[in-house]
């Protein structure tokens, strides 16, 4: 019996330690402590054969024996369990330095890129950022701007004009009927960002330094170069000795800027109703025998519109300038044709 028993513990020892899974381990389990066939179970079954000395004597060994058989098995168990997660932890690891699959994302649309470009130029000179409605009044959009209703300058800006509800009486066509209540003021789209130069002077004692960039709309047949629906940069300066050297200066400086290359600009006498002088200004590569290229309108701001938005215009002098937002860009990356910033053709963004 003794020899019996210590068959049993070294088999023990090796096997349980053996058992590579729960289910192994298991069997092992029934193999030495299972109620009908246990090797250990056999043992004690025996016990009642043997001399009372005999008896208690391997009796005691046998339940040492269960004891460290059950030892050893919770061991092992433990030792599989905490394997068992290590083998899962290492399958359905997570490594989070690789690379992902992104998720498709757009991105700024070139036009608010160009604008946020051109509006941080402007700020590193000194300029804030101003903003009008789009919906605007006929005041500032022509009146205030020395523009007034029948004056043949209007037909310079194409409008969208819009219809509206006029208290207590019927429907009118803004365009054909005189509105005889003066309270209520004509709305439309406005035809350039120059109003806000007004709207800011209303609110803003000089000197002062600002842009407007925005959108414009104008009631015209588009082209490559034509949009009924663009961006305009306005740019305003009013202090007590503005003069033409200074517009010349910040135009050539933000040009310079923008393109990357040194720009000189040249001014051609033009017409604005809202300055005076008035001119176009053209631009082309500092040093280049090149084409001059028409990129904007200017002028020194006219007494009218100083009177408009309550300043003295003995007082105060001013430049302002309006862009196309639009055809800057098509300068910038040589594009053949303005349409393409409003078409939603993704072939064409993805290139920014
Ligand atoms: C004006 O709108 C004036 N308000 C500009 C100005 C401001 C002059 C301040 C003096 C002082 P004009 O109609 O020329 O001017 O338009 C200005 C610029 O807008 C043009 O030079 C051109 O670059 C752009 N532009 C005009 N029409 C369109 C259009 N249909 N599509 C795209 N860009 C246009």
């Amino acid at each position: 019996m003794h020899d019996e028993l210590k068959h049993i513990e070294n088999a023990a020892e090796t096997e349980i330690r053996a058992a590579k899974t729960l289910d192994e381990l298991e069997e092992r389990r029934i193999q030495f402590l299972g109620r009908e066939r246990g090797a250990l179970t056999l043992i004690l079954r025996q016990l009642k054969n043997l001399a009372p000395a005999e008896r208690a004597n391997v009796g005691n060994e046998a339940n040492r024996l269960r004891e460290k058989v059950e030892r050893l098995i919770d061991e092992h168990a433990a030792v599989l369990r905490s394997s068992a997660r290590e083998s899962i932890l290492e399958r359905e690891r997570i490594d989070v330095s690789r690379p992902g699959k992104r998720p498709p994302r757009g991105h700024l649309h070139p036009l608010t890129k160009l604008i946020r470009e051109i509006e941080q130029i402007f700020l590193s000179l000194g300029f804030a950022v101003a903003e009008g409605p789009d919906v605007e009044t006929e005041w500032y959009n022509f009146d205030a701007l020395n523009i007034p209703a029948h004056h043949p300058a209007r037909d310079m800006w194409d409008t969208f004009w819009l219809r509206q509800k006029i208290p207590s009486t019927k429907h009118q066509d803004p365009n054909k009927s005189k509105i005889k209540n003066l309270e209520t003021p004509r709305l439309l789209l406005r035809t350039h960002t120059s109003p806000v130069q007004v709207r800011y002077m209303e609110k803003h004692q000089p000197p002062l330094r600002i842009i407007a960039p925005g959108v414009v709309y104008r009631y015209e047949a588009t082209d490559v170069t034509h949009e009924i629906q663009f961006h305009q940069l306005e740019g305003l300066m009013v202090d007590r000795d503005i003069s033409i050297a200074n517009f010349r200066y910040v135009i050539e400086q933000f040009f310079t800027r923008l393109f990357g290359k040194a720009m000189e600009v040249r001014l051609r006498p033009s017409y604005f109703p809202f300055t005076e002088p008035s001119f176009e200004v053209d631009m082309r590569a500092k040093g280049s025998k090149g084409a001059w290229l028409e990129i904007s309108g200017a002028g020194m701001v006219h007494p009218n519109v100083f009177k408009a938005a309550g300043l003295n215009p003995k007082q105060w002098q001013g430049f302002a300038f309006g862009m196309g937002i639009e055809r800057l860009a098509l300068l910038k990356w040589k594009i053949p044709d303005v349409r393409l910033f409003h078409s939603g053709d993704i072939r064409f963004l993805k290139q920014f």
